[in-house]
């Protein structure tokens, strides 16, 4: 939906470029009809004179609507791929093009509803006329490229059906009778509590990859950097905005923008567009007819420049395209009112992604020729289709434009990095403590993790290659375990060589949902399944799982599943307590997979924690450079050394760091004194006997329904069942 009306593009395609189909494409033909019938139910209430008007030059007569969207089909689709088609009337190139350079030349923009013929009646038997041709384009087998064209068409005809509902209320609030499109229509409501959704930032992925349809302004999939940020958990509301008018806001220069600012004194702006003051308060114009302004909905019909002097005013900021793109697909469920109700105006400028790449021929100016001067907005009205937008789509209007359904949604820079509280809590306990210690859950920062990632391909670490190579031997027994229409719930992040094996083996399963506190990384994991195992459900859990986690959607039939020995960093207690944990949430149905690495002769224990390459070394000091760096400690490196030992009694490896000479730490203002030989224990690894790990199991309700032994170097996974 651009401003200059038609709407933006596709995914690039060459239509004659892949094989056609061995059949026709029954789905593609009933959404063609029905979609197409959808346009014409939405002119149904209005009289020929309404749909002949154009109110303003953006807008335009719903009459052109439907005539343009038709043209696209017989311009695109029919004319060149249906072999006999024979062109309704030559003239309608010129009066329907809507800005296609390479198609000739147009009649004006802003003079479009002066086109008294064809009438009504002829538009309508003009599309009658492509109908029929494009019912016999799709009653015959198609190529990709061709379908692609269709449902660009289809896209395109969607974004005509908002532009129709957009330009009718343009032109009805213009009308001193204020007539109502439909009195019993919807308006957007509340929604949210108010709050602000911390999300940690990071290197994330935003933009459209390989996915069904993506017009081609939302494509490439990249990387960009956030910072740490919050995002609003609803969008502003009437009430908001109308304390910001009664505080002078539309008076007060210093919230604005100059180009606002001038446009505000240029055009009289003192209220959102729409907006009446009456007696008894303000009225707004809605395609329901003209009504009170409801409080609690969100404001809509304010332009880039207002939004961004309400953010001014309140201490806050649009989000960026990214941050916005970002929070929807990583959290869908912790904000209200992202889709469905008005499009949020970002603080990004509509230009294209890194190595964005128009598509080909003539639908190539569909987007990409409006890339400079104007702000992208996230989301999707009520007056948008439903199913049209997605987080990855890119609505753009000029930032002085109002007439569209256009709200907002505040942002805010995080004031600390994320769990930076908790972090400091346990460094300064434990470094107190007389047996200092540091809870392993700290490696995992982003050097950490990649330290990890290095370790688990050591030649001494073996638990990662035995329970790979075992879970790939078995993946059939345990899919056969699994029922049909499952969830598998994952304890971490996962989404790892291990994840896909079982999901590989066990096609039944209906929903993945990795549970991690790293928001990226279990964004990062949810991406990744999503985009390779297109028909699984993937809903990522942002939570500690070691306490809770929200619901994961259905909850019969959950599976849990919790590789890679990291209940062994548990002491049997704690882990007792995690499983009990998992059971209740897993519910009465619910099956736990669980890998765990088996007591061993001690010189293959301790080589696998002393790598030759001394990589877990590096893992293990990073806990000290994080603590430098997140905490503003000044642990010097070279005067702690790596040591991991077996503790034959607790049945556990055990990692230290321990200090080379007397020194005093400090951090965060607070000084610890190390004397020679002293360590801080920083990670304990037990070691299960398949006995020793079932009693632990039963303490915590789970009964052992299967296990499997790997070849030496031993590990198992064990399949529990509720007791
Ligand atoms: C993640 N966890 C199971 C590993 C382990 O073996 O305890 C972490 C690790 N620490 C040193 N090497 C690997």
């Amino acid at each position: 939906m651009t401003p200059s009306d038609d709407a933006p593009a596709l995914a690039v395609f060459a239509p004659n470029s892949l094989p056609a189909q061995a059949s026709p494409d029954l789905a593609l033909q009933a959404r063609y009809q029905s979609l197409r019938a959808a346009s014409l139910a939405l002119a149904a209430p209005l009289s020929p004179e309404d749909q002949q008007v154009q109110s303003m030059p953006d807008a335009s007569p719903v009459k052109w609507h439907l005539a343009h969207v038709t043209w696209f089909f017989e311009t695109f689709l029919l004319k060149p791929w249906l072999p006999d088609y024979e062109v309704f009337d030559p003239n309608y190139v010129y009066l329907f093009n809507s800005y296609y350079e390479a198609v000739g030349a147009r009649h004006p923009r802003p003079a479009r509803g002066l086109l008294t013929r064809p009438s009504l009646a002829g538009v309508l038997a003009y599309r009658a006329h492509v109908d029929a041709g494009m019912c016999r384009l799709l009653g015959a087998p198609l190529g990709r490229g061709v379908r692609d064209l269709v449902t660009l068409g289809l896209a395109h005809e969607e974004q005509h059906q908002e532009l129709i509902l957009t330009d009718i209320l343009n032109l009805f609030a213009a009308s001193p009778l204020k007539p109502a499109y439909d009195a019993g229509r919807r308006q957007p409501s509340a929604g949210g509590t108010g709050g602000f959704v911390d999300l940690p930032g990071g290197i994330v992925r935003v933009g459209a990859g390989d996915q069904d349809f993506a017009f081609d302004n939302e494509t490439p999939l990249h990387e960009v950097l956030l910072r740490p940020y919050r995002l609003a958990d609803r969008l502003v509301t009437n009430r908001e905005w109308q304390a910001f008018m009664e505080d002078g806001g539309y008076r007060r220069h210093e919230f604005w923008l100059s180009d606002a600012w001038a446009r505000v004194q240029a055009e009289g702006w003192e209220a959102p567009l729409y907006w009446e003051r009456h007696d008894d308060g303000w009225w707004a114009m809605t395609l329901a007819g003209l009504a009170p302004v409801e409080a609690d909905a969100p404001v809509t019909h304010v332009s880039f420049f207002e939004a961004a002097a309400f953010a001014a005013w309140v201490g806050k900021r649009l989000p960026t395209e990214a941050e916005w793109e970002h929070a929807a697909a990583a959290r869908p469920g912790a904000f209200a009112q992202m889709f469905g109700e008005v499009w949020q105006w970002t603080a990004s400028a509509y230009t294209p992604h890194p190595g964005f790449a128009p598509a080909s021929g003539a639908v190539g100016e569909y987007n990409a020729k409006f890339m400079v001067g104007q702000m992208v907005l996230k989301g999707a009205a009520r007056a948008t289709p439903a199913g049209h937008s997605r987080p990855s789509y890119r609505n753009f209007f000029y930032p002085h434009q109002r007439w569209m359904f256009a709200g907002l949604r505040l942002a805010s820079d995080a004031p600390a990095a994320e769990g930076s509280e908790a972090f400091q809590f346990d460094v300064l306990t434990g470094l107190a403590a007389a047996r200092r210690r540091l809870p392993a859950k700290w490696f995992y920062d982003a050097a950490g993790s990649a330290l990890f990632e290095r370790i688990c391909a050591e030649p001494e670490y073996y638990p990662t290659r035995q329970e790979t190579a075992l879970l790939a031997s078995i993946a059939p027994e345990l899919a056969a375990c699994i029922p049909a229409g499952a969830t598998l719930v994952e304890l971490g992040s996962g989404a790892s060589v291990k994840t896909r094996l079982l999901l590989d083996a066990a096609p039944q399963l209906a929903a993945y949902a990795p549970v991690d506190i790293s928001e990226t990384a279990v964004a990062a994991a949810a991406a990744a399944i999503a985009r390779d195992y297109p028909a699984l459900r993937v809903s990522p859990v942002v939570a500690d799982f070691t306490r809770t986690w929200g619901a994961v959607g259905r909850t019969d039939g959950l599976v849990g599943f919790f590789p890679g020995s990291t209940i062994g960093n548990f002491t049997p207690d704690d882990a007792v307590e995690l499983m009990r944990g998992v059971h209740e949430r897993l519910g009465p149905g619910g099956l736990f997979i669980v890998g765990i690495d088996l007591a061993k002769d001690e010189a293959t224990l301790t080589a696998a924690y002393n790598d030759a390459a001394g990589v877990t070394a590096a893992f293990n000091l990073n806990i000290l450079a994080r603590i430098n760096r997140e905490l503003g400690g000044d642990f010097d490196l070279t005067g702690f050394a790596h040591r991991a030992v077996w503790n034959r009694m607790e049945g556990r490896v055990e990692m230290h760091l321990e200090s080379l000479r007397p020194q005093t730490v400090t951090v965060a203002r607070s000084h610890f004194s190390f004397v020679r030989g002293e360590t801080i224990h920083t990670e304990s690894s037990y070691k299960h006997t398949l006995e020793g790990f079932e009693a632990l199991a039963q303490r915590a309700g789970w009964r052992v329904a299967r296990s499997w032994t790997s070849a030496a170097p031993a590990v198992a996974v064990v399949l529990l069942t509720p007791a």
